[in-house]
């Protein structure tokens, strides 16, 4: 008998709760509620933290959880630590449904840096317009390059304004499309994008369109992640949910 909690917030983790949906397989999606209005799902939704590690392990027994699907955002790094101790806690079988870092194509002009602080510090240097697709909870770091202009792409309206002298606010949801995203930073005259290397195929767009105007992108590495039991693949964390 499945009880399947699945830590989502990404496409894959979508994709994966709607296969199980049409397996019968009992699943319940969580979402830390990062969000206004997180996307309806067809299984039974989480919202908020579990309280740490602890307190995921205790929801683990409580619900009497018999697999864990980690599928959060590859720079989640702190549920994704709490999801391997809980499951370890609790000896619960773990698998991570991730997707491959981007790598540089043809005609890109990418600039790699470790984290948020290093691109902040790569920003030194003469006004640019930036197009800064990094979501919400980041955006106070960039306040120490005040100089640039900031296109920002962000889900719900910012709580205050945020702290740049220069900037103008996109509302938007991914996944989103090459030639949008192509029409957006030639509207906006953008000059530079910054990405983190999220994977996947919901944030990819703002790559192709940087390509295409051959403009550079400061491309954000993921944090280090523990080893753990994962795959790429939605068809094997299946075949690994009803072996
Ligand atoms: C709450 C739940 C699905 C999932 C869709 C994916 C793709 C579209 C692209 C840009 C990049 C960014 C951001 C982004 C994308 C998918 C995926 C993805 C990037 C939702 C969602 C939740 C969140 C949280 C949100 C963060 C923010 C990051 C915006 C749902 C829509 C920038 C990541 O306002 C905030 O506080 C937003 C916070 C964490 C990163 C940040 O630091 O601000 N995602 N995004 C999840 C929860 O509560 O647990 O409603 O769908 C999900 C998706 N956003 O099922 O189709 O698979 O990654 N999400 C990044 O990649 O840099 C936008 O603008 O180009
Ligand atoms: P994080 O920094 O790794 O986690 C911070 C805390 O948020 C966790 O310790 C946990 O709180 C809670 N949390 C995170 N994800 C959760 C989930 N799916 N269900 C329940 N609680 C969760 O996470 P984050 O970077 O803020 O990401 C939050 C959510 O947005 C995740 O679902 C992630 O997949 C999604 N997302 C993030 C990004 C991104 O760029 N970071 C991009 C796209 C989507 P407790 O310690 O209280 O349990």
């Amino acid at each position: 008998m499945h009880n399947i909690l699945v830590l989502g917030g990404t496409i894959e983790a979508t994709r994966l709760v709607a296969a199980l949906a049409a397996a019968g397989l009992a699943t319940t999606l969580s979402y830390a509620g990062r969000v206004e209005r997180p996307k309806p799902q067809p299984v039974p939704v989480r919202v908020g933290g579990f309280g740490g590690a602890t307190g995921l392990a205790s929801y683990l027994r409580a619900h009497a959880i018999t697999h864990l699907i980690d599928a959060t955002h590859p720079f989640a790094a702190q549920i994704s630590r709490n999801a391997l101790h809980a499951a370890q806690a609790t000896g619960t079988p773990l698998m991570a449904l991730t997707r491959p870092p981007w790598t540089a194509q043809r005609g890109d002009r990418w600039h790699n840096v470790p984290d948020i602080a290093g691109a902040v510090a790569a920003l030194t240097g003469p006004p640019q317009r930036i197009l800064l697709a990094l979501g919400r909870m980041h955006l106070a770091a960039f306040a120490q390059q005040p100089q640039h202009h900031y296109l920002l792409r962000l889900v719900d309206p910012p709580e205050a304004r945020p702290p740049l002298p220069d900037h103008h606010i996109i509302l938007d949801r991914g996944p989103f499309d090459a030639a949008s995203d192509t029409a957006l930073i030639r509207e906006h005259r953008i000059e530079l994008v910054v990405s983190k290397n999220a994977g996947g195929s919901g944030a990819q767009a703002k790559l192709v369109a940087a390509r295409a105007l051959g403009l550079p992108v400061l491309m954000i590495d993921r944090p280090a992640l523990p080893a753990r039991h994962e795959t790429h693949d939605i068809r094997a964390a299946i075949d690994w949910l009803i072996a």
